[in-house]
């Protein structure tokens, strides 16, 4: 029977797989080392934003099956789901990694399930998490401990969809193991099951982000060539996606957020020599942000002290997040160019607290600008009436880096990114 399950990391994984699990009637302990996030959730109340998780966790707190602290407890599955940051040198910091692992060590009983969901450079639960398991004089080979990845793949905004219905890859260091821990994941999902090496779920889950970066990657180049070549990009991508076997992405301001330009370094270090098409792709996304600013100081090369309306700061719609964000990067890039450009910004989820930067009412932040920059396709954004850019705007011209805003109206000019050949030059 397993039915207490502890797990060390409540974030924007942890928390959600504590919230499902004491739902479908475990009793879940889980473990922070931000006394925050703790208090917090003892009061049944989350620092996180998204959607269904805080009413989830709010619920399963005041039955009891969900509780917090800053120790683990004995338990007979333990789930790992801390971070993974890089290093300086895009190098992977498993360190969280190996610290949950050791922490666990004394509440560990023969027969007890430990899974790794944190993202993982390959061959870390091979090299780096059994020996930390068998250093305690636990034979994981031998399963005494049944040892898995089952890496996360829920998307922010979708999480408490996903983390049900999404097929789950099960990585375990033995065949035995990964069918104890699919045994686990049966209590609550509804998505397939499938069962695999640890090495081989440390790659899919690796691959699948770094094809989207490759994919994202190549709709940003697709968008720097079709300003050269007079051409539509987002026409483009809607034909050629017309194709059964084209699925091309879409160009934006650069990609964001904690996984999608991180987890490509984890396969880049292990294989540096034979991986130049992941690390082009890195330094393409990584050189939107840049290509943005070129096309504000092409816009605005005649005017003086330009003000700039920036909507959106998180690193994708409908979230707040702002972790990794290329909005930031390019607000940053404003501020501290030498033209003097006046930054107003505006983000619908985003607070002060969470940037240094003064952040405006959408209105204010547009009273006579010389540009409007949209760099995050918020639904607010996607369904605003776009009047208010003549209404407002000294002159109402809008670079609309993710092609989110609906038709222009009156005189208003607006440009996405995949069309930017025509792009004017106020003042001329
Ligand atoms: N982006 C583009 N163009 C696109 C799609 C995305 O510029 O066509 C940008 C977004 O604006 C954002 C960044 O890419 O800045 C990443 O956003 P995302 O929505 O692609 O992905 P994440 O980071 O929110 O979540 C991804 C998901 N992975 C895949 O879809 C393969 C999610 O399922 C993973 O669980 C998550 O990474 C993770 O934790 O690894």
């Amino acid at each position: 029977m397993m039915k207490n399950i502890c797990v060390v990391g409540l974030g924007h994984i942890g928390l959600p797989i504590s919230g499902v699990l004491a739902e479908a009637g475990m009793n879940v302990h889980g473990v922070d080392i931000d006394e925050k996030v703790i208090d917090n959730l003892q009061g049944g109340s989350i620092l996180i934003e998204e959607p269904g998780l805080g009413d989830l966790v709010s619920g399963v707190v005041s039955s009891g099956r969900l509780t917090a602290g800053g120790e683990p407890q004995e338990a007979d599955v333990f789930i790992v789901a801390v971070p993974t940051p890089v290093y300086d040198d895009e190098s992977a910091n498993i360190t969280y990694v190996e610290q949950a692992v050791k922490s666990i060590l004394p509440y560990l009983n023969k027969g007890n399930a430990v899974i790794v969901e944190s993202t993982v450079p390959p061959r870390t639960i091979q090299d780096k998490v059994a020996p930390v398991l068998e250093e305690a004089g636990w034979d994981v080979a031998a399963n005494e401990i049944y040892l898995a990845h089952c890496p996360e793949r829920v998307i922010p905004g979708s999480v408490m969809k996903e983390i049900k219905e999404n097929t789950l890859i099960i990585g375990g260091y033995t065949k035995e193991a990964a069918a104890k821990v699919a045994e686990v994941y049966k209590l609550f999902l509804e998505g397939e099951i499938i069962e695999t090496t640890a090495i081989t779920a440390e790659m899919s889950k690796l691959m699948e982000n770094t094809y989207r970066d490759v994919n994202i990657a190549l709709a940003n180049e697709l968008a720097k060539i079709s300003a050269e070549l007079d051409v539509n990009a987002h026409e483009v991508i809607r034909l050629a996606n017309v194709h059964p076997r084209v699925e091309l992405h879409e160009p934006g301001p650069g990609v964001g957020g904690h996984c999608i330009p991180v987890d490509p370094y984890f396969v880049i270090e292990k294989a540096k020599d034979v991986s130049p098409l992941m690390q082009t792709a890195r330094e393409i996304n990584n050189s939107m942000p840049e290509f943005v600013l070129s096309q504000i100081e092409k816009l605005t090369k005649n005017i003086s002290n330009p003000k700039i309306a920036v909507f959106g700061l998180s690193y994708k719609g409908d979230v707040d997040d702002v972790r990794g964000s290329p909005a930031i990067d390019v607000v940053f890039k404003l501020v501290n160019n030498k033209k003097n450009y006046k930054v107003f910004c505006h983000d619908p989820y985003v607070t002060e607290d969470q940037v240094p930067l003064r952040i405006h009412p959408l209105e204010e932040s547009l009273e006579k600008a010389d540009v409007a920059l949209v760099l995050v396709d918020h639904s607010e954004y996607k369904k605003m009436d776009t009047s208010i850019f003549e209404d407002r705007m000294k002159t109402p011209v809008v670079l609309d880096m993710r092609n989110c805003l609906p038709e222009a109206k009156g005189d208003t000019r607006i440009y996405p990114i995949g069309d930017l050949s025509g792009l004017e030059v106020l003042g001329e």
